[in-house]
């Protein structure tokens, strides 16, 4: 069982495609651990892209991540950071295959509607930057044998 950070970043909110993403990772068969809306400040966004300091598009998208609010979601699952990339699909979304979520409702690099970790102990990191230890919930998904 592995736990992803996904983002719904500002453009999924402002173009109201929060309903639509949020449920391919439920339709997916991932248990919904956390679920909070965030207006991130700067310091979050810093750490959240800190590997990207000194990039040419780094000023621009903490801009793009602090200019409103975003939907933060902690999915569990079998292979859930492999499956949340794939359901993603690549960075520019003007090159992401249909079917996935850049791939059907993105056509920038930068705004490209979602964010999701790509190691599980990347997202180890990004949850506790998120999330508090007692925003997460467990519980027995009453469909585990089925989707399990
Ligand atoms: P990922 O989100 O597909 O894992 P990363 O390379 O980790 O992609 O980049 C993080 C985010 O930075 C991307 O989702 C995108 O919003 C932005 N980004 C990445 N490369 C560029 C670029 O060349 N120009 C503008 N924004 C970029």
């Amino acid at each position: 069982m592995q736990r992803t950070l996904i983002l719904l970043k500002p453009d999924a909110v402002q173009r109201r495609l929060v309903g639509e993403i949020t449920a391919r990772f439920e339709r997916k068969g991932l248990r919904l651990a956390g679920l909070k809306l965030v207006h991130a400040s700067r310091e979050l966004a810093e750490k959240h892209y800190a590997v990207h300091k000194g990039k040419p598009f780094y000023e621009s998208l903490l801009a793009f991540l602090t200019s409103g609010p975003t939907v933060a979601l902690v999915w569990e699952g079998r292979e859930a950071v492999a499956v949340g990339r794939n359901l993603m699909g690549v960075t520019d979304g003007a090159k992401s295959p249909p079917g996935t979520i850049r791939g059907d409702f993105a056509l920038s690099v930068q705004n490209n509607l979602v964010h999701g970790s790509d190691s599980a102990e990347n997202a180890a990191t990004e949850i506790a930057l998120w999330f508090q230890p007692d925003e997460l919930v467990t519980y027995a998904a009453t469909d585990a044998n089925w989707v399990g």
